[in-house]
């Protein structure tokens, strides 16, 4: 059975951004988690839509706060939490402002490390690696909400396949903001929490041990999953990307992991404006790598950008190619508890029919 999981919450987090030197509302925008949830309450699809558990803000804090806590920065998290107050005292903003980092960590020949300025204005910048990553009143709440359906998503999978076990083989869980960009210690590309890695730690508190597969095939890599699990040899992480596009500096072939897990990391950049049929080689091609690792747990970072009209990706996938992919998908990694994590898409008008197109294609296996 497959279960859809939303929190009301996600849709507390409004930006702006810049794009093209230009200071604009945010592409990754509440409208988008309104389209999808339209499309899902108007169509007879026979998918539980539901919300996690009802727990205060405080409890669901301390528990992402766990869970992220072998892969994010403690100080991070807190800079997350506390610095548009602290922009706010400080009068850097009105209280509809945005927290935007203007000046970025600058890696030095002196040797000295890394360390947060004492400044509340230029920590921004130290704790992010982009401008798309604002924060306004209400973000911290939406980025919590965020990972928390994350972490419910996989507590409902955990037990999946064994005697008593739950029948709920997937949850799609519609988080916003994303999460594949935020490396644990920098937010960019809309990304706070990296939701994909809170998942894999989640799983692990009850599966010490296990091989988890990640899948991610939104328009643009996910340079802060790669980060993250680079030298893990039970997590094997597969990128299907745009090539030599945001976020620029990762992505390559030539990234293949480290030390143990060296060879657990395999990017697939495609070429931009390539065809449909060359992204689906690059899938099966994905698809196998993930089969023979035989994980237990798979999580799908699932990105909409890769839609021909989309303003930020450029691929020419169309809606009905979206089934494709999701078919072929379960047909090769079939039985393994899934968790799919909504992560880009930007063409507000068919984002619901995209997302419905994959639903189809994944429940028709
Ligand atoms: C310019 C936009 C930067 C692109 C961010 C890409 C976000 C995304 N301000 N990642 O998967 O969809
Ligand atoms: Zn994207």
């Amino acid at each position: 059975m497959l279960v859809i999981l939303w929190d009301p919450d996600c849709l507390l987090h409004e930006t702006v951004e810049l794009l093209g030197s230009k200071l604009i509302p945010a592409l990754e925008s509440p409208a988008r988690l309104d389209a999808i949830l339209k499309a899902l309450h108007i169509t007879e699809h026979g998918f539980r839509v539901v919300q996690p558990s009802a727990i205060d803000n405080e409890a669901r804090i301390s528990r992402v706060l766990k869970s992220t806590s072998d892969t994010h920065n403690y100080n991070y998290l807190q800079h997350l939490q506390t610095v548009y107050e602290e922009w706010l005292s400080a009068g850097l903003i009105e209280k509809d402002g945005n927290v935007l980092p203007e000046c970025f960590y600058l890696p030095t020949s002196t040797g000295k490390p890394m360390r947060p300025p004492k400044d509340v204005f230029a920590r921004a910048g130290y704790f992010a690696f982009d401008m798309s990553s604002g924060i306004m009143s209400n973000s911290y709440r939406a980025i919590v909400a965020s990972a928390n359906l994350a972490h419910e998503g996989t507590d409902m999978l955990t037990g999946f396949g064994t005697k008593g076990g739950t029948d709920v083989d997937t949850v799609f869980a519609l988080c916003r903001p994303p999460g594949h960009h935020c490396d644990g210690r920098r937010a960019g590309g809309y990304c706070y929490i990296n939701n994909a890695a809170l998942a894999v730690s989640t799983w692990r508190a009850s599966n010490p041990k296990a091989r988890v597969g990640i899948l991610d095939i939104d328009f643009h890599h996910g340079n802060g999953t790669q980060e993250i699990f680079y030298s893990d040899s039970q997590v094997l992480y597969v990128s299907i990307h745009g090539a030599d596009e945001f976020p620029y500096y990762t992505g390559a072939e030539d990234e293949k992991g480290t030390g143990d897990g060296e060879g657990m990391n395999i990017n697939l950049p495609l070429k931009v404006g390539s065809p449909f049929e060359e992204y689906m080689l690059k899938l099966e091609y994905g698809l196998d790598r993930v089969h023979e690792f035989t994980p237990e747990f798979l999580v799908v970072s699932l990105g909409f950008d890769t839609f021909h009209a989309d303003p930020l990706g450029h691929f020419q996938i169309h809606t009905e190619d979206y089934e494709t992919i999701a078919t072929r998908t379960r047909q090769k990694l079939k039985d393994i508890p899934s968790l799919i994590l909504l992560e880009g898409g930007y063409v507000i008008e068919h984002l619901g029919a995209n997302v419905l197109s994959f639903l189809k294609g994944w429940k028709s296996v």
